[in-house]
């Protein structure tokens, strides 16, 4: 592995968040950022307040919800798709979240279903072989405030996304040294929840958890994972919803059945229906717990000098970006950037006719999955991944 990167995990004992840095949220915003929302009111300040982060949209402060304005995702077809880490989106559920974390005495416990449980520390890990691998993580309620009508939850635009090299382990490699049997892999983090309310934890099948793609990271883009997206370790499972990419991941438990608690039995569960699209304020209908993303295309500008953006192809690489300036009459191919790998972004841009527009853009996977115009409804607000439009003058 890089050898820098061993050295500066190594070297930082303990990274600890500024004393208050999370106790109040800016009596005054220097600016705001419209996420432009129909139902409700997308203001939201900007804000420098934790660490390691820099002009964030503050949806919440305890535990943080910060976003990413689409301008951080922006630049011309040639540059590093990758989102700089200071801009990267942070999502924690309870408020109680690791502030400090000693890197001598952090420990990765592999238990429950193995022939030999396990206690890792960070030097044993990153003595096996090092994978990197481009991937997206976004928040299966990515652009939730979108949704109407409104349904409850973080009401995020369209940033609760970004794309990083990440770097560690095969978490295969760590299953085989564990010798780990039964059904199902239980991930938990250090973060704890308040008084009965369930820890945070997420499960995989085993065959899911033995991906080759899927990995325990311990680098984000070349660097130590920033406190705030799960330092020391978190769990990368590309093409997957953020929600199984458990941050400050100490525990990984072999289960024999499914997981029955809460975090899989009653949270992040999607409609079976196509689209995973219900009937606005339907209640009873089969569920499933989400799983795979799907392709997404946005605009990160789209002015007189350049209309272009980033796609994603979801579980699968990008194959095209098209754009339609007739209501989806008639589409053509933009140009597309590097490829970066099938689970990372693609930059696109587009060359528009002179006028004023209503600019749709769309992407399509390699599965041939593609975008629709028509909204979706879930009373999750998970998964939208419905046609942009953008306004602009040539
Ligand atoms: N330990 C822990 N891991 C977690 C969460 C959490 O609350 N606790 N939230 C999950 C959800 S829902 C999201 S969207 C992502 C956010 O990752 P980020 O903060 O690095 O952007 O972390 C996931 N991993
Ligand atoms: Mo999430």
């Amino acid at each position: 592995m890089d050898d820098a990167l061993r050295q500066q995990i190594g070297r930082r004992g303990a990274l600890a968040l500024g004393a208050g840095a999370l106790a109040s949220s800016p009596l005054w915003a220097q600016s705001l950022v419209d996420l432009g929302f129909s139902e409700n009111d997308g203001r939201r300040p900007l804000t420098d307040a934790f660490p390691g982060k820099t002009g964030m949209i503050l949806q919440r402060t305890r535990g943080p919800l910060l976003e990413t304005p689409m301008a951080a995702f922006d630049g011309a077809l040639s540059d590093d798709p990758a989102t700089p880490n200071d801009r990267f989106f942070v999502r924690w559920h309870y408020a109680d979240i690791p502030l400090a974390v000693d890197a001598a005495a952090f420990r990765l416990h592999i238990k429950g279903a193995v022939n030999r449980a396990l206690s890792l520390s960070l030097d044993a890990i990153q003595s096996m072989p090092a994978v990197e691998i481009a991937a997206v993580n976004q928040c299966s309620g990515n652009s939730r405030g979108l949704f109407g009508p409104r349904v409850p939850g973080a009401q995020w635009g369209n940033g609760a996304m970004g794309h990083a090299v990440w770097t560690g382990v095969r978490l295969a490699d760590l299953l085989d040294r564990a010798g780990a049997t039964g059904s199902h892999v239980k991930f938990a983090g250090l973060d704890q929840p308040p008084g009965d309310a369930p820890w945070f934890a997420k499960t995989l099948t085993l065959a899911e958890a033995r991906s080759r793609d899927v990995i325990v990271a311990y680098g984000m883009n070349g660097v130590q994972l920033p406190l705030l997206n799960g330092f020391p370790l978190r769990l990368i499972v590309p093409g997957y919803y953020s929600t199984y990419w458990v941050k400050a991941l100490d525990s990984i438990e072999l289960l024999t059945g499914p997981d029955t608690g809460y975090w899989m039995e009653k949270a992040y569960r999607i409609p079976t229906a196509p689209r995973a699209s219900v009937v606005p304020g339907a209640k009873d209908f089969p569920t499933a717990p989400i799983g795979r993303m799907l392709p997404r295309a946005f605009f990160t500008k789209a002015d007189a000098q350049a209309v272009r953006g980033i796609a994603m192809g979801g579980d699968a690489g990008v194959a095209k970006v098209e754009w339609s300036i007739d209501a989806g009459k008639s589409w053509h191919a933009a140009q597309l950037g590097r490829d970066h790998g099938q689970y990372g972004f693609r930059r696109w841009a587009a060359v528009l006719p002179r006028g004023s527009h209503t600019v749709a853009v769309r992407a399509t996977n390699v599965r041939g999955i593609t975008q629709a115009a028509d909204p979706i409804w879930n009373p999750g607000g998970y998964m939208r991944n419905v046609i942009e439009t953008a306004k602009v003058t040539v």
